[in-house]
């Protein structure tokens, strides 16, 4: 006897959240985060999922997603495959797929289990840690490489005076020469650094420095360039995933046990998603890396929460708030 199938029902919606101050990514300022919910529903189950590319990272423009969405969503009503290529596309189905069938009952809204994140101007960022209201932390991630090293170096110096015994995981999103890289290691002690992200221009640069200055890297935009092959250094000590980059679920799976296998550690990383996109790189980075927290620590400039209440402090914007591009 065959199962009745229960009826499917699926819609996509746009939200626009304002930030509270620009942000800065790469060589763009963004005050407004713009991005797509799949809704979808099977009979009394709901799941939701957020695609959201991010401008200047993703490839993918927010109408491109769009579209391979609503041309893709009817596959799922009707129960088939659906193919998605689109990575911020690919990542928000499967994060509402699994969320609809939850088999493993997990929590919608899961505690944070992430390393805070220092980015914004020194001042931001000096007053942030001089006035942090729990111990300093152990391990923290640092945004450098967008002002002059000399600069760069004296934030960095003021920061370890305050918590010596603080961590650093360095980002300068390949800001610096393999020379001004040797200058700042030489500014600071060793035991501050946890691991230099993609520190040079070039990633030979990067992995010179590694090699030279024995200090540990981590690899971020070079994993995403085009024929990336994992070089063969003993320095490479993590791979940073941006899940709205990268794509399926089964992607991020593959590449978190091709790297583990070599002795790399994955840490699943946001791509300023909003609330709810950070409740699911939580989850899959409780799965997919356990004893790795994850980066996540980027909703302080939203003003608000989308779906998911992360910060109870601002308001959390629902369904309705949101414009409906399409339904079935
Ligand atoms: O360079 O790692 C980056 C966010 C968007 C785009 C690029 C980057 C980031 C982050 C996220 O730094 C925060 C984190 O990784 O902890
Ligand atoms: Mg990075």
């Amino acid at each position: 006897m065959s199962q009745l199938p229960l009826s499917r029902q699926a819609a996509l919606y746009r939200y626009r959240i304002p930030l509270l101050a620009p942000l800065r990514i790469g060589d763009l300022q963004l005050s407004v985060r713009e991005g797509l919910v799949v809704d979808l529903q099977e009979g009394q189950q709901r799941g939701q999922g957020e695609v959201a590319p991010l401008p200047g990272f993703s490839k993918e423009t927010l109408q491109q997603a769009a579209q391979q969405l609503i041309d893709q969503l009817p596959h799922w009503l009707q129960g088939r495959q659906s193919l998605l290529t689109i990575p911020s596309a690919a990542f928000g189905m499967d994060c509402a797929c699994a969320e609809l069938s939850n088999a493993d009952a997990i929590p919608l809204n899961p505690p944070c289990q992430g390393h805070p994140l220092l980015s914004g101007s020194n001042n931001k960022i000096i007053e942030r840690w001089q006035n942090w209201q729990s111990p300093l932390p152990d391990l923290v991630k640092l945004k450098l490489g967008r002002q002059s090293l000399a600069k760069d170096i004296a934030l960095l110096q003021k920061l370890v005076a305050i918590s010596p015994d603080t961590r650093f995981r360095i980002d300068a999103n390949r800001a610096w020469t393999l020379q001004q890289g040797i200058s700042l290691l030489a500014a600071i002690p060793r035991a501050c650094i946890d691991y230099l992200e993609e520190p040079c221009h070039e990633l030979s640069e990067t992995l010179a420095l590694a090699q030279q200055q024995q200090v540990f890297i981590a690899l971020d935009e070079s994993a995403r360039d085009a024929g990336f092959k994992l070089p063969a250094s003993v320095w490479i000590r993590a791979l940073i995933l941006k899940p709205s980059l990268t794509g399926s679920i089964n992607r991020l799976s593959e590449i978190t046990r091709s790297a583990q296998s070599r002795g790399i550690n994955v840490i699943l990383s946001s791509s300023y998603e909003s609330s709810l996109g950070i409740s699911h790189i939580l989850q899959l980075s409780q799965q997919l890396t356990p004893h790795q927290p994850a980066g996540i620590d980027t909703l302080q400039s939203f003003s608000a929460n989308l779906l998911r209440t992360r910060q109870t402090d601002k308001p959390t914007l629902k369904l309705s708030d949101m414009e409906l591009l399409w339904r079935s």
